[in-house]
C-alpha cells in the first residue's frame, strides 16, 4: 500500500501533466515500489474524473493485455481495463498531430459497440444479442512513461496507456462463430508487419468483453447500450511516425489510419 493517500492525487497530476505537456515521466513504482492494483485504478478513476472536467464524456472502455503477445511485448502479464473517451475517437483516414503525443504506437484490434447492457451475459453466445457492431479497429497508444517501460500498477494508472482509436466500417456481426479464425493482416505503409487472428485474444474477443464486464461489476459498474469496447490488441504494438500509412485488413474490410507532424 501506498503509505499516504494524498500520494494518489499527486500520481494523477503527474500523469495528466506528463499527457498535456506530451513529456514522459519515470514509473510511479519506482517511486512507490508498492504502489497496489487497487491504488493504481483509483488513480485511473481521477484520470477519469478529470476528462470529465474538461467537458470530455466516456464512451466506453478498453481492455488491455488480453493476448499473449501483447504481454510479452510489455512484460506485464495480467489482462488490465481503461476508459475510452468521445476526444479518443479518430474517423477512418483522420490525420493525428503526433506532436501532441510522446512516443505513439499502433496496434491492431477487435472494436464492440453495443446495443444493450450485457447484465447477467456468462457465455460468448449470451452476448449475441446485445451488439450493435463487430469489427476491425486501430489502438493508438502513448504511455506517459519514460522508454514506455512500466510495471503493471503504471500502465493501470496510466489509463493503460491509452491515446486514440480508430473504428472501421464493416460490421463482422453476421460471422461471429467465425470470427476466432479469420485472418488479419496489418500493413504499414504497404508491407506486411504482423498477421494473426482474432483468437490471439483469450480465443475469442468476446471473452475479453465477458472479462471487461466481470471487471467492471467488482467496482459496481456495469457495460450499457452504445459503449464501444476495444478487446485489446492482436498482435505486439509498433511505432508510428510522422507519415506512416497503416492499413489491417480482414476478409469483410479494412480499416485504415496516417499520421502526420505539421
Ligand atoms: C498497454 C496497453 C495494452 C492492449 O490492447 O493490450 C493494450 C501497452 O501496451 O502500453 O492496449
Ligand atoms: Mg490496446
Amino acid at each position: 500500500m501506498v503509505s499516504a493517500n494524498s500520494l494518489l492525487p499527486r500520481f494523477a497530476k503527474t500523469l495528466i501533466t506528463a499527457r498535456e505537456s506530451a513529456h514522459a515521466t519515470p514509473p510511479l513504482t519506482r517511486e512507490h515500489p508498492c504502489f497496489s492494483i487497487d491504488e493504481a485504478y483509483a488513480v485511473q478513476a481521477m484520470l477519469r474524473e478529470h476528462e470529465m472536467t474538461l467537458g470530455r464524456s466516456i464512451i466506453g472502455y478498453k481492455m488491455g493485455l488480453t493476448s499473449r503477445a501483447k504481454q510479452r511485448d510489455v512484460k506485464v502479464f495480467e489482462p488490465i481495463c481503461g476508459y475510452l473517451t468521445d476526444a479518443m475517437e479518430l474517423k477512418p483516414n483522420q490525420n493525428l498531430d503526433l506532436n501532441t503525443l510522446i512516443h505513439p504506437r499502433i496496434e491492431p484490434e477487435i472494436a464492440i459497440i453495443l446495443k444493450r447492457s450485457v447484465r447477467g451475459a456468462k457465455r460468448v453466445s449470451d452476448l449475441y444479442p446485445c451488439l450493435e457492431f463487430v469489427g476491425p479497429a486501430f489502438e493508438i497508444l502513448d504511455s506517459r512513461y519514460e522508454n514506455f517501460s512500466f510495471q503493471l500498477s503504471d500502465v493501470v494508472a496510466d489509463n493503460t496507456s491509452a491515446s486514440h482509436f480508430v473504428l472501421g466500417t464493416h460490421n463482422l456481426l453476421s460471422a461471429l462463430d467465425d470470427l476466432p479464425k479469420m485472418g488479419v493482416a496489418l500493413f504499414k505503409n504497404g508491407a506486411v508487419i504482423e498477421t494473426a487472428t482474432p483468437a490471439a485474444v483469450l480465443g475469442h474477443p468476446l471473452h475479453s468483453v465477458l472479462m471487461l464486464a466481470s471487471f467492471l461489476e467488482r467496482q459496481e459498474r456495469e457495460l450499457t447500450e452504445g459503449e464501444v469496447i476495444l478487446t485489446g490488441g492482436l498482435t505486439a504494438s509498433t511505432t508510428l511516425g510522422a507519415s506512416d500509412f497503416f492499413e489491417l485488413v480482414m476478409p469483410c474490410g479494412s480499416v485504415t489510419f496516417s499520421a502526420r507532424c505539421e
